[in-house]
C-alpha cells in the first residue's frame, strides 16, 4: 500500500519540520519552556558555568515592603529627584507613585502592546531638576511594520508634554524588543535593542537591532561612538539590563537562546565597538573579533532582566528564574535571593539614598502565576542581601 507509506513519510516529515521550527524560531520560549540537558548543551558548558548558591535572606517575611500593587506588567521604574517613582506598565500606563504610596495616573502612552512589546523603559534626565526631561521606550505599529522608538517628554508633576522623538524605527517584533534605557555616568543615553526575531541583523552595522546604542540627550549619536553611528556595541540577542560599576564600566544582561535548548543567558562587560557574537557564537565559544560573556547560565535559564550595581555586586531580576540574582564581579560568586517568593522579577533599580533595591514582579505577562495583588513594586533593603 504505497499510499500508507507516503502518509507515514509525510507524518514524520511534518513532525521534524515542527520540531525544527521550534528550535529555530521559538523566540518566545526563552522564558517559558523547560530547558533540557541536551547533548548540545552539555558540549557547550564549561568553566564559566556558575554554581548558583541559593540564599534566603534572614527572616524573610520582614525583609521587604510592598510599595505598590495591582499593577499590570510593570516594565520599568525610575526615581525622580523628589523621591517619587515613575513607573511604566507594558500596556501603556505611565504613573507616578508618591512617597506615601499614592499612585497617580499620568497618561496612557500610545504603544503597541503585543507579545514582548509595548511601553517599556523609562529614564530620567540627570539634570531633571532643570529641564524636567523624561525618556520613554515604546513599541509602535507603523505602515512599514512593528518598530521601537525612544521619545523625550517634559514631566511637570503629572503633566506630560512636549513630545520629541529621540530615535526612531528601531526594528521591532512580537519578541526581542530590547527596551532598557538609562543615562550612563558620561551623561549619554544608552538603549538596548533586541534582534526583533531576525538573528543575523545583530551583526549588521547598518541596523539598530541587536545592539546597545549610545546617543546624546537630543538623540544624536554620541560624539565618540565607535562607528560614527548610534551603535555602541553589537552582536546582542536581547539585552535587558544596563548597569555601571564603580569604575564606570558598563555591564549588560542578555537573554540567550530559547526553545527546547533554552539557556546560555549572559552577563557581558560592554566595551565600545565590541561584537558579542550573536547569533554566530553562543555561551563561551570564542573566535577572534568577538567577546564571550563574563558569565553565562549554561543549560539553566535565568531570563535576566533589569540590572543595578551595589558596590561590586551586579543585582539582576530573573523572569524564568523567579529570583533576584546577585553576581559579585570580583569574587565571581552568583547568589539567588527570594527564589519563588515573588514569582517573575523584571525590574531591579538601586535607590542609593535609601540603600534599597526596588524590584517589580511580572506575573501577569501570561508566563507566570499571578499572586494576590500582582503585579507589585517591592522595596528590599540591601542589608538583608548578604553577598
Ligand atoms: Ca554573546
Amino acid at each position: 500500500m504505497p499510499n500508507r507509506f507516503l502518509f507515514l513519510f509525510l507524518f514524520v516529515f511534518i513532525i521534524f519540520a515542527v520540531v525544527g521550527g521550534v528550535l529555530l524560531f521559538g523566540q518566545d520560549a526563552q522564558e517559558n519552556e523547560q530547558s533540557q540537558n541536551t547533548q548540545e548543551n552539555e558540549q557547550i558548558q564549561d568553566t564559566q558555568r556558575p554554581s548558583t548558591k541559593d540564599v534566603m535572606p534572614k527572616d524573610n517575611v520582614d525583609t521587604y515592603t510592598v510599595i505598590a500593587d495591582n499593577l499590570e506588567i510593570p516594565w520599568d521604574i525610575a526615581f525622580l529627584p523628589d523621591g517619587d517613582i515613575v513607573a511604566t506598565e507594558r500596556n501603556g500606563t505611565l504613573s507616578r507613585i508618591r512617597k506615601d504610596g499614592t499612585r497617580i495616573h499620568i497618561t496612557q502612552v500610545g504603544a503597541h502592546h503585543r507579545g514582548e512589546g509595548g511601553l517599556l523603559g523609562v529614564a530620567i534626565h540627570p539634570l531633571f531638576e532643570e529641564n524636567n526631561y523624561i525618556y520613554l521606550y515604546s513599541t509602535q505599529q507603523i505602515e512599514q511594520g512593528t518598530i521601537n522608538r525612544v521619545e523625550r517628554f517634559t514631566l511637570h508633576d503629572t503633566d506630560l508634554s512636549n513630545n520629541k522623538v529621540i530615535i526612531d524605527t528601531i526594528p521591532g517584533a512580537i519578541y526581542h524588543d530590547g527596551g532598557r534605557i538609562d543615562f550612563g555616568p558620561d551623561g549619554y543615553l544608552y538603549i538596548t535593542t533586541g534582534d526583533a526575531t531576525t538573528p543575523n541583523i545583530s551583526q549588521d552595522r547598518n541596523s539598530l537591532a541587536g545592539k546597545i546604542l549610545r546617543v546624546t540627550d537630543e538623540g544624536a549619536p554620541a560624539p565618540n561612538n565607535p562607528f560614527g553611528s548610534a551603535i555602541f556595541s553589537l552582536g546582542h540577542r536581547n539585552p535587558q539590563g544596563l548597569a555601571w560599576d564603580k569604575d564606570g564600566t558598563l555591564w549588560s544582561t542578555e537573554h540567550g537562546r530559547s526553545g527546547s535548548l533554552s539557556g546560555l543567558d549572559e552577563i557581558n562587560k560592554i566595551q565600545p565597538g565590541t561584537n558579542y557574537g550573536w547569533p554566530l557564537l553562543q555561551g563561551s565559544e570564542t573566535e577572534s573579533g568577538f567577546v564571550a560573556p563574563v558569565l553565562h547560565s549554561g543549560s539553566e535559564t535565568w531570563a535576566p532582566a533589569s540590572a543595578s550595581f551595589v558596590g561590586d555586586t551586579l543585582f539582576f531580576g530573573g523572569l524564568r528564574g523567579s529570583a533576584l540574582y546577585g553576581y559579585n564581579i570580583h569574587t565571581g560568586t552568583l547568589k539567588k535571593f527570594y527564589t519563588d517568593t515573588f514569582g517573575r522579577i523584571r525590574t531591579v533599580r538601586y535607590h542609593e539614598a535609601e540603600n534599597a533595591l526596588y524590584i517589580t514582579t511580572s506575573n501577569r505577562d501570561g508566563r507566570g502565576d499571578p499572586l494576590l495583588g500582582d503585579d507589585k513594586i517591592i522595596k528590599i533593603p540591601v542589608d538583608v542581601l548578604s553577598m
